[in-house]
């Protein structure tokens, strides 16, 4: 008989911003599988359910222990009955039928490799698989003009796809650092994004860049972009200028999750740290053929021949500058730091539960009809009326 006194009942607030979500998770299986539906979801251009299973995997990723049987879940937030079917289906079967065609599914392998292609999103890569277009090779046969992004994306695919480790991040800070210390002393560098809440690897490297006076960081991208370029670091590199104007995107507007900070997308050339791969087991390849036995997929999903990359003592890694003025420091470091979704949920509690507007540039009261001064992310949170939650804490 099954005793009813063991089964363990969890207990979980609402909102992503409420938890505290570190990158130990119980229920890998389980959010493995919800994580790839949200991504299917978002490729697909269904937003809203691609953050419902957000949500849900979220939620599952605080649990602490792993989830035996569905009635744990009772009364926990944010499980709809979608994801619970899924959650249930792998409880019970081992695997979720859902799950296991739509990562077979052409439509999602096309879509996962034409949006890997830096430049590349989901309405662009939706047209080319209208078109027949599935691969890389199809993509190149098929004649069709890649903008300058796109371009260096396909160069570059292989490398980009290769997860970017915690030491070639530090490699790339300490360049960084060096390339703002020589245009201007006293600029402050801070690594942002999935590396500041201690993930080990990442799809890039985060930056956010700031000068402790006030309007000294105006017109400091294009000094360090061209010593970095000058120095031959960059690959590939396109700026965007600063629009925002507290004025013009204030309380007037609605808070928009796409900041407006001055930003430079590039593609660093970064000097290889590990073994030529020519040595490392399981990465060479003998007449496509790996040592493994299985055949490589050849010009379907690389972009250069199998062990080119091997040969190149360098390899290309995409990287994020972002400049910020001092006064938005903390949002904009709140606003970077992520997850994508944990920062959803902050703005999500700040319109819903606050009557606020948060955004990677300000906070605005709309019943105080004011501005909030922030000079830490801790203020920010005290504002929100949250509990301080440190950025390894923030992996919802
Ligand atoms: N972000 C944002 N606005 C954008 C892009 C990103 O506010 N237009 C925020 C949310 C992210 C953070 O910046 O958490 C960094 O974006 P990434 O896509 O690099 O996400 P991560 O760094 O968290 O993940 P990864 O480790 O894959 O790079
Ligand atoms: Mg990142």
């Amino acid at each position: 008989q099954e005793n009813k006194s063991e089964v363990v009942v969890f207990s979980v607030p609402s909102y992503a911003c409420q938890r505290r979500t570190t990158l130990e998770n119980q229920n890998a299986t389980l959010t493995d599988a919800l994580s790839l539906l949200a991504e299917n979801a978002e490729l697909s251009g269904e937003d809203g359910r691609g953050v419902a299973f957000r949500r849900a995997a979220a939620v599952l990723k605080v649990l602490p222990s792993p989830v035996k049987s569905a009635s744990q879940l009772a009364g926990l937030p944010c499980l709809g009955e979608h994801s619970l079917r899924v959650i249930k289906d792998i409880l019970e079967n081992g695997a979720s039928s859902e799950v296991e065609s739509t990562k077979e599914s052409e439509q999602f392998k096309a879509l996962k490799v034409l949006t890997g292609i830096f430049g590349v999103g989901a309405k662009t890569a939706d047209r080319w698989i209208r078109e027949g277009i599935h691969n890389l090779r199809q993509l190149r046969d098929s004649g069709h003009t890649l903008n300058r992004a796109q371009q260096a994306g396909l160069d570059h695919f292989d490398d980009i796809k290769q997860p970017v480790t915690k030491a070639e991040a530090a490699a790339i800070e300490e360049i960084v650092e060096k390339a703002v210390a020589s245009v201007l002393p006293g600029v402050r560098v801070v690594l942002t994004g999935g590396f500041r809440r201690g993930k080990l690897t990442g799809h890039d490297v985060d930056f956010l860049i700031t000068h402790p006076e006030e309007g000294r960081e105006v017109g400091l991208m294009p000094k360090v972009v061209s010593w970095l370029e000058a120095q031959g670091f960059l690959l590939y590199q396109k700026t965007t200028r600063n629009s925002y104007l507290e004025s013009k995107d204030g309380p007037g507007r609605p808070p928009s999750n796409i900041d407006r900070f001055e930003r430079c997308l590039s593609i660093f050339k970064l000097t290889r740290m590990e073994k030529p791969a020519a040595e490392a087991p399981g990465d060479g390849a003998v007449n496509g053929v790996r040592a493994d036995g299985q055949r490589e997929s050849d010009e379907l999903s690389r972009s250069e021949p199998a062990g080119a990359a091997a040969d190149r003592r360098w390899r290309a890694v995409r990287v994020d500058l972002v400049v910020s003025p001092i006064s938005q420091f903390a949002f904009a470091l709140l606003g970077w730091t992520g997850s994508k979704l944990f920062e959803r949920e902050l703005r999500r509690w700040a319109g819903y539960e606050k009557a606020m507007s948060l955004s990677s540039h300000a906070l605005y009261d709309n019943n105080q009809r004011k501005y909030l001064r922030a000079s830490s992310e801790e203020d920010i949170f005290a504002h929100l009326g949250l509990e301080y939650i440190p950025p390894s804490e923030r992996n919802a």
